[in-house]
């Protein structure tokens, strides 16, 4: 690593570990140097002129401004600079990312379905295809909605929180929700993909060394949105079918799949969410009435009152 790249390590940024990855550490690379001279440029530059044109050296204000092209040519660079930075490098490594999909048979494709606070993950099983998924038949015991009826999906794999995934295959992640628009962010890889519901979304990457690296949820999703975490384990050829096959085994002896992470303390329990303000004349909630009773029916009151659940009340949450 040179000691340019040293930046984003200063950063924290976790080190690459997918064959794309260094093409954006670069630009990244580029741009913290870049924003850096200009930081510090423009703060020499306003300290400069804090002291030039300080009250007791120049009492009158002069109206016709400064008269050298000296500030045009610099901003037309800076500006010039991030233009090739845009249009230069970064659009054409995004087209790169969202065009050039690996062919499928090359990759290993899995389905990211997020939910409110965790990533479930449906692989094909041993006869490679995908059983069908429907909403209707998601409940605790079947995350992603698998059709019981379809023997396409007898053998299918499905996990919660934990993904392996074999070393220097591309793999093709389609990402889709359950509730609300969550982020599959993968950092060490140096991908992220939006996960909406009603859409199917693919992302690809190539890891290129074994080891554990971190999911996380990149998009404020809800109350829980700090735990949405888990784990993708890159795997050895050996080690993954190792794991395919642990899978497969508990695919057919284990009626009900892990289920999905607990809910998170301060995360209410059906009823009403915490800072929603019941529209005027509104049935109270049930779980109200023992703390509630006596307040005000005021909406900004009841705001007060509505966090029900014992936790400590977390500021500005
Ligand atoms: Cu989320």
């Amino acid at each position: 690593m040179s000691s340019l790249a040293l930046i984003n390590e200063f950063l924290g940024q976790p080190p690459n570990a997918s064959s794309h990855g260094y093409q954006i550490d670069h630009i990244l690379e580029f741009c913290h140097w870049f924003m850096g001279a200009l930081f510090i440029g423009w703060s020499a530059f306003f300290i400069f002129v804090l002291i030039r044109f300080r009250k007791r050296r120049q009492p009158g204000a002069d109206h016709l401004g400064v008269r050298s092209g000296i500030s045009t040519h610099l901003e037309f660079s800076v500006v010039l600079i991030e233009a090739v930075l845009l249009l230069g490098f970064a659009i054409p490594l995004w087209a790169k990312r969202v065009n050039q999909f690996p062919p499928g048979k090359d990759a290993l494709v899995v389905h990211v379905v997020a939910q409110q606070f965790s990533f479930n993950y449906h692989l094909p099983g041993p006869d490679g295809q995908f059983g069908r998924r429907d909403a209707s038949f998601v409940s605790n015991s079947n995350p992603v909605g698998l059709d019981p009826n379809d023997p396409a999906g007898k053998d299918d794999i499905v996990t919660t929180g934990e993904l392996h995934v074999p070393v220097n295959r591309p793999v093709i992640a389609e990402l889709s929700s359950k509730d609300v628009i969550h982020d599959f962010f993968l950092p060490s890889m140096r991908i992220a993909g939006d996960a909406i519901p009603g859409s199917l979304i693919p992302i690809w990457f190539t890891p290129i060394k074994t080891g554990t690296d971190e999911v996380i949820c990149a998009q404020l999703c809800g109350l829980g949105h700090y735990g949405m975490k888990g784990t993708l384990v890159v795997d050895t050829p050996q080690d993954y079918q190792a794991w395919l096959k642990e899978r497969a085994e508990l695919a057919g002896t284990q009626t009900t799949p892990p289920a999905p992470t607990q809910r998170p303390p301060g995360e209410p329990i059906g009823g009403q969410t915490p800072g929603t303000i019941p529209p005027p004349g509104a049935p109270k909630p049930p779980n109200s009435d023992a703390q509630g009773a006596a307040a005000s029916p005021h909406p900004a009151q009841q705001l007060q009152n509505a966090p029900a659940p014992a936790v400590s009340p977390t500021p500005g949450g």
